[in-house]
């Protein structure tokens, strides 16, 4: 499939998504959306592919939703063509997924990038929620995630200020798992997808969903979740094959099986 608003590689099991739509800093349209859902359906059915980074440029990742498109934009269309729902599949992808940001994450930037299972962080990324600069407030979950990720006194200064958080200070608050120099971004976070995918796929899916878990019940109910994926992983050669390679002191060869 053509895709304008995307590049997609392929590189060996790791799926390489690069937003582009470099004269809006990346800002987020239908078209790029759509463009963003078919890929990660074609990987979902793609037993080859074991892990997705998705990137943007050294200047943006994304300065968030396309303004230009948005600003005509009535309730009762909003309403009735449910506005936004279906930019959020990216959190419903099957499939580890790692956001490398360089440059600005701002609003549906900082989101998108948020949806992802981690996010590693060029030193000159910079994540903001400027929605309510522009009349308006986050709209793909920024109001909910940034606050999981943050906290709330932090979530709220930067949904009511709009101001943004450096690399430094997104790592010291727990939005993003590493910063990394620039130059190193992309080979970082390409490094850490072939580590994910050279794993087995089942169990990498399992486990990220049980980690998402944490997000949405309790704790009791989150760990007897875990408890029943984990007895689970018993009934896979993957786990058998992982064991016996440890005890046989041999590197394993997952099947995903
Ligand atoms: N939408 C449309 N165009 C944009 C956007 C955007 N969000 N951001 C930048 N651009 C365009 C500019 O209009 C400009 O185009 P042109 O050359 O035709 O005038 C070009 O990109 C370059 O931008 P600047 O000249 O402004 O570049 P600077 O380096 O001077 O500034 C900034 C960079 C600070 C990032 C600045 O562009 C900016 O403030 N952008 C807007 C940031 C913003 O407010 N983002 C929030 C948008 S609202 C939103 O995201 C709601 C979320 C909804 C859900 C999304 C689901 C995933």
């Amino acid at each position: 499939m053509g895709y304008e608003n995307i590049r997609v590689e392929k590189r060996g099991r790791v799926a390489l998504v690069t937003l582009n739509r470099p004269k809006a800093l990346n800002a987020l349209n239908s078209e790029l959306i759509a463009e963003l859902n078919a890929a990660l359906a074609l990987f979902d059915s793609d037993d080859k592919i074991g892990c997705v980074v998705l990137t943007g440029s050294e200047k943006a990742f994304a300065a968030g939703a396309d303004i230009k498109e948005m600003s005509s934009l009535s309730f009762v269309e909003a309403y009735k063509t449910d506005f936004i729902t279906s930019w959020d599949q990216v959190s419903r992808f099957r499939k580890p997924i790692v956001a490398a940001v360089a440059g600005y994450a701002l609003g549906g930037g900082c989101e998108l990038a948020m949806m992802c299972d981690f996010i590693l962080a060029a030193e000159n990324a910079k994540f903001g929620q400027p929605e309510i600069t522009l009349g308006v407030m986050p709209g793909a979950g920024g109001t909910q995630r940034l606050t999981r990720f943050v906290g709330k006194s932090k979530a709220m200064e930067m949904c009511l200020t709009g101001r943004m958080m450096d690399a430094a200070e997104a790592e010291r608050s727990g939005l993003v798992s590493r910063v990394v120099p620039l130059d190193e971004l992309l080979e970082e976070a390409m490094r850490v997808a072939e580590k994910i995918a050279d794993f087995s796929l089942p169990i990498a899916m399992m486990t990220k969903e049980s980690v998402n878990r944490a997000y949405e019940t309790t704790l009791a109910e989150g760990v007897r979740f875990e408890r029943r994926v984990f007895h689970s992983m018993f009934a896979t050669d993957d786990q058998t094959e992982g064991m016996n390679a440890f005890v046989e002191k041999r590197a394993p060869q997952f099947k995903n099986s």
